[in-house]
């Protein structure tokens, strides 16, 4: 039952039926001691935290807190697998810039959150996970549904508590959010014993910051640094500007463009930094990368200057490393100082927030004009030309890339789109072009398939008014389809494409390129998506032809529910181009002559 519940001012529309208008809600902001349950502490700390939503799933040692949950003003969004709602939370906190909460019990509960936080940890993403456990007594006794949780997390955190007393409540949250946020953000895990959320403790809110000896992010940014890293830009001749996901997270979106500006240098994105820079900006140059466009990888490749801006030279950006670049220096700014030196040499290096460390820089660096190399990066597109499916007389055949297309036309750019793991995936990233940050959410580090529908509801929770599609295949969707029935039961809209190809996709184009074309394990047989979508209430609906796309795509925009979209596309496309793993960057696999009737390229890419 839907219904809208008014608490100190706070309007929480949820499906929670338990409280009137007339209870108050226990949270307050006295600075009284009063006796609270740790239960209580946990969401009295989640309020103060800023926590207005939360994902989850309950169970034996996590009741004492989902019982206390009804008298707060946070709204539980009830997930069908604790693997949703770490997603969930992690496209939540993706989509808003705040922190994501997931919330389990323990043992199986916990253990489903695993992939989630594995995800957020590889793609850095702001989570706090609240995870019930056995009676601090049966600990070590294979108490049931007991798991060392903490234990098993130990390598996906950034760290996490194991909480026996009340009293430690209160500490290990604030810590958890503080460490969640600050320097390179990541998930932490809150493991509370069911005895210490039944105890009762004298509580008041402590309100200083949280301070810690063994984590203090670099605040400051080396004068000297600088100075090197000026003189290198002043003798560069030919940059590239690689900007990655650190862009969004540190807020440094205006800096990075007055940067490329006032040196006129070419800004390639990595995936998880689309978004950062316009794509209409002219200097945006596009996707480095395995699936990245040909001349980005080959002015990375003759460039004299890299300047690496909050990314962190995954092996799906650099390729062989051996002959990465080999001609150019590498300035690297980055606020984790290990990820300086990991995969690529700097010649130098600023650990440091990426906006304060561009202001400083900025600061210090004298206008330069690249019209030349700019110039010349441009004809190499030219040659190596952009695909131009718009421009492409219809053949009959429905190809990903038309979908994807004509969703970033209808949506003028706009929209936040949750991707999930494959060729659908890569498609979205070349033919979707964002405008805007955080109006990308893909799971990049990990690659896990399962993440967009979840991920997508998350976001739309975090922004409702925006609109959210989620493009997913047809593999990974039935990894989490599950999650339809929460959006259909908490009302929310997500528009669901399902770019379905009846193949694990992307291991398909592996087999077909590097195995000889054994589809091994790889055709999939799918269930009628649309009667899935009917049988959440929801909307399904099924294109086949190109003509029928853009149609579509307006019902499912005007529909007021989430509407699923089971597009029939092409069985066999490739993703191109293609740097084989491990291969030099522009060693790239083109797509075949033979095959123009069928896609060709061309360099115009009209909106
Ligand atoms: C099927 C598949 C194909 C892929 N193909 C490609 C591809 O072709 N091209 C591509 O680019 N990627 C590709 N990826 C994604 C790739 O695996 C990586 O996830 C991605 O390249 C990482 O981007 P990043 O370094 O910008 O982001 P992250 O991995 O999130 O790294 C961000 C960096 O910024 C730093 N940072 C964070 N906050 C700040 C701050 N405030 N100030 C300064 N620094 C900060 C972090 O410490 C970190 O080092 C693919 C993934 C999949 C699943
Ligand atoms: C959880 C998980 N299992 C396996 C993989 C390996 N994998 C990467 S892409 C892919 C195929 C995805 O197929 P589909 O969802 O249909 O998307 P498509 O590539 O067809 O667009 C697989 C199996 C993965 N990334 N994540
Ligand atoms: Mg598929």
């Amino acid at each position: 039952m839907q219904f809208i519940l008014l608490i100190k001012d706070i309007y929480l529309v949820g499906t929670t039926i338990n409280l009137t208008d007339s209870e108050p809600a226990v949270h307050t902001d006295s600075h009284m001691p009063t006796e609270r349950t740790g239960a209580q502490i946990i969401w009295e700390c989640l309020v103060h935290e800023g926590v207005n939503t939360v994902f989850g799933y309950p169970g034996g040692a996590i009741l004492p807190a989902y019982d206390a949950m009804l008298d707060y003003p946070v709204r539980h969004v009830l997930v069908r697998h604790e693997q949703g709602a770490s997603h969930m939370a992690d496209g939540y906190a993706r989509a808003g810039g705040g922190v994501g909460v997931a919330i389990a019990t323990s043992g199986p509960g916990a253990t489903n959150l695993v992939t989630g936080i594995a995800t957020a940890m590889m793609d850095s993403v702001p989570m706090v996970c609240i995870t019930g456990q056995v009676p601090s007594k049966l600990i070590g006794y294979d108490a049931f549904q007991e798991t060392d949780i903490t234990g098993i997390t130990l390598p996906i955190t950034k760290h996490s508590y194991l909480v026996t007393r009340v009293e430690d409540i209160m500490p290990a949250i604030k810590e958890a959010f503080h460490l969640a946020t600050s320097g390179r953000p990541g998930p932490v895990l809150v493991d509370i014993t069911k005895d210490a959320q039944q105890a009762r403790l004298g509580w008041e809110w402590n309100p200083t910051p949280v301070k810690l000896r063994w984590h203090r992010p670099k605040q400051s940014v080396s004068r000297s640094d600088v100075a090197k890293a000026v003189d290198l830009i002043k003798a560069s001749k030919r940059p590239v500007i690689l900007a990655g996901q650190g862009v969004l997270q540190s807020g440094a979106i205006n800096e990075v463009r007055q940067f490329a500006e006032k040196i006129n240098a070419p800004v390639a994105l990595t995936l998880l930094g689309l978004g950062a820079f316009p794509a209409s900006h002219p200097l945006n140059i596009g996707m480095m990368g395995m699936h990245g466009e040909a001349w980005v990888n080959h002015a990375i490749q003759e460039a004299d200057l890299l300047l690496a801006f909050g990314m962190r030279f995954d092996d799906r950006v650099t390729g062989n490393l051996k002959t990465y670049a080999i001609n150019a220096k590498k300035i690297h700014i980055d606020i984790d100082p290990s990820e300086i030196n990991k995969n690529v040499t700097a010649d130098a290096a600023i650990v440091a927030d990426l906006r304060h460390a561009l202001k400083d820089l900025l600061d210090a660096m004298a206008p330069a004009d690249h019209g030349a190399w700019l110039k010349y990066i441009g004809s190499m597109k030219g040659d190596s030309a952009v695909r131009d499916i718009q421009a492409l007389p219809d053949n009959g055949h429905l190809y990903a890339p038309h979908v994807i297309n004509d969703i970033w036309r209808l949506t003028e750019g706009k929209a936040i789109v949750v991707t999930d793991v494959g060729q659908h995936q890569m498609w979205e990233a070349q033919y979707y072009h964002h405008e805007k940050p955080r109006t990308l959410i893909t799971s990049g580090g990990l690659g896990t398939m399962g993440f967009g529908l979840p991920a997508a509801i998350g976001a739309k929770l975090a922004k409702p008014d925006a609109e959210v599609w989620a493009i997913v295949g047809d593999g990974g969707f039935q990894m989490t389809q599950a999650e339809l029935s929460t959006a259909a039961q908490e009302g929310v809209k997500v528009n669901v494409a399902v770019i379905n190809n009846g193949y694990l996709g992307m291991v398909r184009q592996w087999q077909e390129f590097f195995y000889e074309r054994r589809y091994a394990a790889t055709p999939l047989r799918s269930p009628d998506f649309v009667k899935i979508a009917e049988a959440h209430g929801l909307t399904g609906l099924r294109v086949e032809r190109r003509t029928e796309v853009a149609d579509v795509v307006r019902r499912a925009r005007e529909a007021d529910g989430t509407v699923l979209i089971d597009f029939r596309v092409e069985q066999e496309d490739s993703v191109y181009p293609m740097v084989p793993a491990g291969a030099d960057l522009d060693a790239m696999i083109r797509r075949p002559p033979q095959q123009p009737s069928v896609l060709v390229e061309s360099a115009a890419d009209p909106m």
